[in-house]
């Protein structure tokens, strides 16, 4: 088999401590590691290397912009923690502080961490867009498939999440914004057991499936939807998703959802360009006060959950880490 199967890598340290480097890892800090970047960290494999990379990152907080090229072998980018079951404990933290009004090239290339290969698997980091209120500024540009982001925190406020390409698991994290701040337009993405958080009123998700025949789909499996702690956000002032294409498609299934979610649900694009002639919004399972209240007549709620290989396909335990569902 070409990967590694993270799942027996990792099962066994779940809810324990990761504060040494596995072994064989690429290790980061400010001093005395082999790099004192992440950058110089990836940047120090091999593309074309099809063996397994590990890269260990000690506490702090790294500001820089991180770009993952196409590699051929998997990498796992470990950040250092007590706690390796939860994003809670996180102390690694990845920022960078731009936007599209700050001079980006473009929406994707505002993100602090972008473009990642195939087979990456990243744990315990956050990863954090520092530019705040006012324009596109993206934390990740996923751009690829099987990409696993395990107990890990990612925030911003406008487009914090750039779920683009290929399948990609989000579990046990943390994802906080505002305006579409999960988005993007060809992925599958499973986002399960996490927490997801908004600092203001706006739409949590904005999938850009423009076409009956694009894959993508985007489900939220058993997470928690509320208001960062400390905002104060007025009740039903959030939405689940609004269409950023026609043909968008997102789930919201056995989540708590909190009264700052509006009773119907879901919004259009905007009232000039409401795009909800061929979405998929749908629902099932949820519980709290924001799953209660009559539903935009372009959604649906469904008879049963959806299931993880519906979304990341029959061979998802081949490189998606299991310990974390
Ligand atoms: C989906 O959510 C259910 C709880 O409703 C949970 O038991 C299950 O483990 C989750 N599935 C995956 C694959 O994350
Ligand atoms: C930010 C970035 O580098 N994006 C690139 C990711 O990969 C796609 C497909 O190869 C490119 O089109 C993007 O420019």
């Amino acid at each position: 088999m070409k990967y590694l199967s993270f799942s027996v890598l990792v099962t066994t340290v779940l809810a324990i401590s990761r504060t040494t480097p596995p072994s064989g890892s690429i290790t980061v800090c400010s001093s005395g590691c082999d790099y004192a970047t992440i950058q110089k960290a990836i940047s120090s494999i091999s593309t074309s290397s099809t063996s397994a990379h590990n890269i260990f990152i000690y506490s702090g907080t790294y500001t820089e912009q991180v770009t993952v090229p196409a590699l051929d072998g998997s990498l796992s980018i470990y950040g250092y923690t007590t706690d390796t079951s939860s994003y809670a404990e996180n102390v690694v933290n990845l920022q960078f502080d731009l936007s599209i009004a700050s001079g980006a090239t473009d929406d994707e290339h505002t993100a602090a961490l972008i473009n990642l290969s195939e087979n990456v698997a990243v744990y315990n980091i956050n990863i954090k867009n520092t530019y705040g209120e006012g324009s596109q500024a993206i934390a990740l540009s996923a751009y690829n498939t099987k990409q696993g982001y395990y107990g890990v925190g990612l925030y911003g406020y406008q487009d914090t999440l750039l779920a683009e390409t290929g399948n990609q698991i989000y579990a046990r994290c943390y994802i906080q914004g505002a305006t579409d701040f999960i988005f993007g337009q060809h992925a599958r993405a499973w986002i399960t057991g996490s927490t997801i958080a908004a600092t203001a009123a706006g739409d949590i998700t904005a999938n850009g499936r423009s076409s009956s025949t694009d894959v993508s789909y985007y489900v939220i499996n058993d997470s928690t939807i509320g208001a960062t702690s400390g905002a104060t956000l007025t009740a039903g002032t959030v939405y689940l998703g609004r269409p950023w294409s026609e043909y968008a498609r997102v789930c919201f299934q056995d989540c708590s959802l909190s009264s700052i979610i509006n009773s119907a649900g879901w919004s259009v694009w905007s009232s000039s360009d409401p795009n909800t002639d061929d979405v998929t919004f749908q629902e099932y399972g949820n519980t709290g006060t924001g799953a209660s209240g009559t539903r935009a007549s372009f959604s649906t709620k469904l008879s049963a959950p959806i299931t993880i290989d519906t979304i990341l396909g029959s061979d998802y335990e081949d490189w998606v880490d299991t310990s974390y569902l």
